[in-house]
């Protein structure tokens, strides 16, 4: 049995492929850098991240874009002897006019470096990469405004989109029809999108033609998948799924889903990716093979597997910034963190210089993690010595620019050192406890613990040869939900650190860990 989900925490709207006995995934990673993450499996159980594919400020540009902008949904195809990936950069999304600008990056070495960007169009997201058997290639994308796919040949010489541009389904009646996958299968053309929204009235729908220019009918069984929302212990969300088959011949479909924190309806892990087995039906329709139409939490492993082990990912992390490089899992604001981030400047130390401060969409020094799991732990430990109340450091459980709480040392207006706790909601910053008097100088030590089954935080801090203490009262986790602040990525901890003097202060941590209960 596979369980799931199989990408657990902030991996949505995932795209799969097989290679021989590879199997790759790609999620989004809005407006964290770097862009996109891309996971292996040979068992479709266990998964690891491989490095990312936009790691270059020319391949994506994330500066000013807004909170659950940035890159959504990535498409990755492979064509027998390259690798594509497709993305939108997200810049603006409120109102009525999107701006979601589509490129194209590839590779002949999934492993090794990834083009520039080949602008497509900006017309809509999700865009998708369609080879055909014949050879064509197409762009398969939604419009903004939910008005349909949109299918156009594109040349793979020159990357231009070539001949019409054709709207092929206009969707069914769960609307919001985006997240587009094409698949030439048997004689039909199958069309696969996302529907409902991304929330809990999430689905998937499935349509077909003899022509990839349509009409496309739309199954009879639709929605393939959607949850259960009798039953929040179930996965929930499910929907913007894709799909793909074994060397045996047997078809899974990956898709997003959330698992709330128990007893609310709040994701602190945003959106995250499981599996279900697929089989065809006696009228071409593919089904899940258990039944029905709500996302399982277990799902039939593949015939003639041999499983991979691989070091599990999320039971907990404890960084002492011995290496050279960062760890995989670090993820910043908008920006490449080497811009802001170093390990070499003192050895087991990671230094971290002050740039903008946490509300900005530009240059923000905050290095971070995506919490793992409902009850947990992050703690950090850090050398900074502030002289201005413009200089601040400290340790974040944050959602985006917009929604966090911050502990963190700073100056208040006559130059004492002081510990602050801070929280922003919608960008409307509130001080939860009285500033408390702290050494300047050496380490202190800074914790953030997740209680009741992911409900309530309490943060804690240690100044030198002292104990543990209190800071502030316990907390509500429901402002770093997607709930709460209406995003798409799930919470996060992180170090960090801001100098709005301009004179470039740096805090220095010792180590970073976060631990699962
Ligand atoms: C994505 C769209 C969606 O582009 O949410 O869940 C958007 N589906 O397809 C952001 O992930």
């Amino acid at each position: 049995m596979i369980q799931t989900p199989i990408l657990t925490v902030f991996c949505p709207d995932p795209s799969i492929i097989r290679v021989g006995e590879d199997y790759y995934i790609a999620t989004s990673t809005f407006e964290w850098w770097p862009g996109v993450r891309i996971f292996h499996s040979r068992d479709l159980q266990h998964w690891e991240q491989i490095a990312s594919p936009l790691v270059r400020t020319s391949q994506l540009n994330l500066q000013g874009d807004p909170c659950s902008g940035g890159v959504w949904a990535p498409c990755l195809t492979y064509d027998g002897s390259r690798f594509y990936l497709l993305f939108t950069d997200v810049k603006t999304k409120k109102g009525r006019f999107y701006n979601t600008h589509n490129y194209l990056v590839y590779t002949d070495d999934i492993y090794g470096e990834w083009s520039e960007p080949v602008y497509l169009n900006s017309i809509g997201f999700d865009p998708s990469l369609f080879h055909d058997r014949d050879g064509k290639k197409y762009l398969i994308n939604m419009i903004n405004g939910f008005k349909g796919i949109l299918v156009q040949e594109i040349d793979p010489d020159s990357w231009q989109l070539v001949g019409e541009r054709k709207l092929v389904y206009g969707g069914t009646e769960m609307r919001y029809t985006e997240g587009p996958h094409m698949y030439h299968i048997g004689d039909w053309y199958y069309l696969v999108v996302a529907e409902g929204g991304t929330g809990y009235e999430h689905g998937v729908t499935m349509a077909r033609s003899k022509s990839i220019w349509g009409p496309f009918e739309t199954a009879p069984n639709n929605p393939i998948i959607t949850s259960n929302r009798e039953d929040m212990s179930m996965l929930q969300k499910c929907g913007h799924g894709d799909f793909v088959d074994t060397p045996e011949g047997e078809w899974y479909m990956v898709h997003l889903c959330s698992r709330p924190v128990p007893g609310t309806n709040w994701c602190t892990l945003g959106r995250e990716t499981a599996i279900q087995k697929m089989v065809w039906d006696e009228e071409g329709w593919l089904r899940m093979e258990c039944g029905g139409n709500f996302g399982q939490l277990t799902t039939a492993s593949p015939k003639g597997v041999t499983e991979c082990v691989y070091p599990d990912d999320l039971e907990g992390f404890r960084d002492d910034f011995e290496g050279d490089s960062l760890n995989v899992r670090y993820s910043a604001p908008r920006a490449d963190f080497h811009e802001f981030a170093d390990l070499s400047a003192r050895a087991g130390y990671l230094r971290l210089k002050g740039r903008e401060s946490m509300n900005s969409w530009h240059k923000v020094s905050h290095l971070a993690v995506r919490q793992q799991c409902f009850t947990c732990s992050a703690e950090t430990a850090m050398e900074f010595i502030p002289t201005y109340a413009e200089q601040m450091a400290g340790l974040s459980y944050a959602y985006d620019a917009l929604c966090f709480y911050l502990l963190a040392k700073t100056c208040d207006d006559r130059g004492e050192t002081v510990l602050v706790l801070l929280k922003s909601d919608g960008g409307v910053i509130t001080d939860e406890m009285e500033p408390i008097p702290v050494p300047a100088q050496g380490k202190m030590q800074l914790k953030v613990e997740v209680l009741d089954a992911g409900r309530i935080c309490q943060f804690f801090y240690k100044v030198p040869g002292g104990d543990w203490q209190q800071a502030g009262e316990k907390m509500s986790c429901e402002l770093v939900t997607d709930e709460h602040a209406r995003g798409f990525t799930g919470a996060h901890f992180g170090m960090y650190v801001h100098d709005m003097t301009g004179l470039g202060l740096y805090a220095d941590f010792d180590y970073f860990s976060v631990e699962c209960r």
